[in-house]
């Protein structure tokens, strides 16, 4: 039998070998490898131009870069959040010492369903952490007006949504700040990395001590951190790929493309529709079957796909607040939507390298599950 060629959810772009390697060549001779360096403090500046925002600080990964943002703004009390996202979000809250209140979400987006956020907040509610879960920007507006008539902060998990821009706005310069991930398998990558976006200039100086231990300066540590610095060979990495990062961005709108011609109108299976006034960046291809029209379960269509060596995900399966970490911690929640789209969704493979012949073989292979459109 012919070997099938593997295709794995996510694929990291790389930039062209010898533009790394010219970059990081002067590294072997001012031996500046990390702390704040000279290809560091270009990234940062060179993302706040691309990124429409004031600051960029960057981090070793998006993670720590939430969980010091969190800690920086001193949130207290419980963060209303929702549980379908990777399970750094929830983590980096309950890391903080805060309580999680699961909110459940929009069934068109998976975003936050801001109808119900206001039923959650307690006297102790201190903020709000939306995600913009796939790159599908959260209702923005709605969430300004509730944190303010409420008095709570906003920190966007934007670890799926960098370069998403709504009505010309950079996504980072939402809330009082943002987080991205600049993980291998992000649309824009830095090996590990992230960065927390704001406009307000005392966050700034504050995460750019918390990252290095709180230290100030060689004798003063005014504050408690641990080490999340950005070392130079990722930073390199970064000012590599966004150079290309348009073109990252093309050759994602093909595959995306290429997804919805085939696979949308299919009875049972519901695909995240473009957002009005929002430029997308293709991050990640969803899909949601509802297995009563479909005629066959997600889980089903991720095994014919594995047994052709196409490895699907369930991002995000299970609930965080289903996560064995957090049994019987905190309140149930009311999240329906968020439960019957994680018992369903399925993201399929996505990057800049899929083959439009490997998108079609995927497609094939899921209609051919298909009862018809
Ligand atoms: N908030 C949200 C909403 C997030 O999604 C994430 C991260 C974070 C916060 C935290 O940001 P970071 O601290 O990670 O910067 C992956 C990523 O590790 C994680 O960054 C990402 N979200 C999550 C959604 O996906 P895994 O455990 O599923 O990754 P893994 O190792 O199974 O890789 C998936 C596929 O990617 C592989 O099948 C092939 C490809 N890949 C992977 C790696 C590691 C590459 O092409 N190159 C690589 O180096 O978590």
């Amino acid at each position: 039998m012919k070997e099938e060629k593997t295709i794995l959810v996510a694929r990291s772009s790389m930039p062209p070998f010898e533009e790394y390697v010219e970059k990081i060549r002067p590294l072997w001779d001012s031996v500046w490898l990390t702390n704040m360096g000279e290809n560091h403090e270009a990234l940062s500046r060179e993302l706040a131009t691309f990124l429409k925002v004031p600051y960029v600080s960057l981090f070793t990964n998006g993670h720590l870069a939430l969980e010091l943002c969190i800690q920086a703004l001193g949130l207290q009390g419980e963060v209303i959040t929702t549980p379908f996202t990777f399970v750094s979000t929830t983590q980096a809250i309950v890391r903080n010492g805060l309580t999680p209140v699961f909110c459940d979400i929009d069934p068109k987006n998976y975003t936050i369903d801001v109808n119900r956020i206001e039923d959650l907040i307690t006297e102790k509610t201190s903020a709000i952490i939306p995600v913009h879960v796939y790159g599908n920007l959260c209702d923005v507006d709605s969430i300004e007006e509730i944190a303010k008539k409420h008095h709570l902060k906003v920190i966007y998990d934007a670890a799926h949504a960098f370069g998403v821009t709504y009505r010309g706005k950079g996504v980072g310069s939402f809330g009082d700040a943002s987080m991205f991930s600049f993980h291998a398998t992000k649309v824009f990558h830095t090996i590990e990395g992230g960065a927390v976006t704001t406009d307000n200039e005392e966050l700034v100086s504050l995460l750019y001590r918390m990252r290095d231990f709180g230290i100030k300066d060689e004798e003063i540590v005014d504050t408690i951190g641990p080490n999340a610095k950005m070392n130079e060979f990722q930073a390199v990495m970064g000012r590599c790929n966004l150079v290309h990062f348009p073109e990252e961005i093309e050759k994602r709108a093909v595959v995306w493309k290429r997804y919805r011609e085939r696979l949308s109108g299919v009875r049972g299976l519901i695909l995240c529709e473009p957002q009005k006034d929002v430029e997308q960046n293709y991050a990640y291809f969803p899909i949601v079957v509802n297995e009563k029209q479909f005629g066959h379960t997600r889980d089903e269509i991720k095994d014919v796909l594995a047994m052709h060596q196409i490895f699907a995900r369930k991002y995000f399966y299970p609930l965080t607040s289903q996560m064995e970490c957090y049994k019987g911690r905190f309140a149930d929640a009311d999240v329906k939507v968020a439960a019957w789209t994680a018992e369903r969704v399925l993201t399929l493979p996505m990057s800049a390298v899929l083959e439009i012949s490997d998108v079609d073989r995927i497609c094939d292979l899921i209609l051919s599950l298909s009862d018809g459109k």
